[in-house]
């Protein structure tokens, strides 16, 4: 049974958009007139469900690297399906991992080579060369500081395990060769599809007062059932299981159709009277924290499916980026 299956009952209502999202976006318009580049960043756990529907409106005319950022948080396997899918839609990816700096020197000579192209565009027009200006663009959380404090190797900006922690542009120079931008993550204003919101309230890519933690929770039980036989999601046979030493039961056939759904609800009952003296929220909150930090495994919440989720995938331009970088 498919994950989406799953959850097409099961999905919590997530609202999204805060305020200060839509002020991001605004501002947003006018740092994109400023720059050369744009460096998009996505969560490798979810890189259909980071991926911006307004992005190929902001990259036009510019130059555009793609960065799948956390690949710590997957298994080599779901590395691979992403970038034979992302070849597949003529996308180069730049696998990063900021909090070790993994793929960050590569991602900076990308940038660099950006910014060699358009100097030698400026050169032509008997203009002097000057650094390529890059804005960091994405949605909440998914590491676009922790990127920046990487490249340049110190702490310059805020970063942290919430969404929404920069609330301002700001510049950050890199050498002779660089400026980046550091922005506040963006998410679209209207989000029709559920499971899509789900991933990213799992991923703390959407605020907490946004949803219902014990509703997402649940959720997330289900969505791990649907994972658990695709082996490159990285979920084990019993996760749950092993973990808080507590089985999660299955519903009665007759109620879930063909296929074993979990009961969710049976389960986080049963782990909080375990674990939390019975506080079913407390449990679920335990449950959500511990995949965040990535206690629970690397487990990657979306797979490649052929022929979907191309509109998310493509930018407008084609990529000007050099070969994919090898682990
Ligand atoms: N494991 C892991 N953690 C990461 C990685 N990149 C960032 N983080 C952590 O994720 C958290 C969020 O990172 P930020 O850099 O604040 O994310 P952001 O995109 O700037 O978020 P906003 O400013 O809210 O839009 C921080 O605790 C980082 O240490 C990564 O590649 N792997
Ligand atoms: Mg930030």
């Amino acid at each position: 049974m498919q994950a989406t299956d799953l959850l097409s009952a099961a999905a919590p209502a997530i609202q999204w958009y805060p305020g200060h999202i839509a002020k991001a976006e605004k501002s947003l318009a006018a740092s994109l007139e400023k720059v050369d580049l744009v460096i998009e960043v996505r969560d490798a756990r979810i890189p259909l469900a980071t991926g911006h529907p307004r992005l190929q409106r902001w990259i036009r005319g510019k130059q555009h690297l793609l960065v799948l950022n956390r690949v710590d948080m997957i298994s080599p396997e779901a590395r691979q399906a992403w970038t034979a899918w992302f070849r597949a839609h003529d996308l180069v990816v730049w696998w990063c991992d900021a909090k070790a700096g993994t793929g960050v020197k590569q991602l900076q000579q990308a940038a660099i080579r950006a910014g060699d192209a358009l100097n030698a565009r400026r050169a032509g027009r008997g203009m002097k060369p000057r650094p390529v200006r890059a804005l960091m663009l994405g949605f909440p959380n998914v590491g676009k500081s922790a990127l920046i404090n990487r490249l340049v190797r110190q702490k310059v900006v805020q970063s942290a395990r919430r969404a929404g922690v920069t609330r301002s542009l700001r510049w950050v120079r890199l050498g002779q060769d660089l400026d980046l931008l550091d922005a506040p993550g963006v998410l679209p204003p209207r989000l029709d599809d559920q499971l899509a919101a789900l991933r990213l309230a799992l991923c703390d890519d959407i605020g907490q007062a946004a949803y219902d933690g014990e509703a997402v929770a649940l959720a997330f039980v289900t969505l791990l059932a649907g994972l658990e036989p695709q082996a490159a999601a990285g979920v084990p046979v019993g996760l749950l299981e092993k973990r808080y030493g507590v089985p999660v039961p299955a519903l009665p056939t007759a109620t879930a159709g063909p296929g074993t759904a979990p009961d969710a609800a049976a389960w986080l009952a049963a782990a909080a009277a375990r674990h939390t003296s019975g506080d079913t929220a407390r449990m679920a909150q335990r449950l959500l924290d511990e995949f965040r930090k990535g206690v629970l495994g690397a487990i990657a919440l979306e797979l490649p499916v052929a022929g979907t989720g191309a509109t998310n995938a493509r930018p407008a331009v084609p990529p000007s980026s050099p070969p994919l970088p090898h682990p």
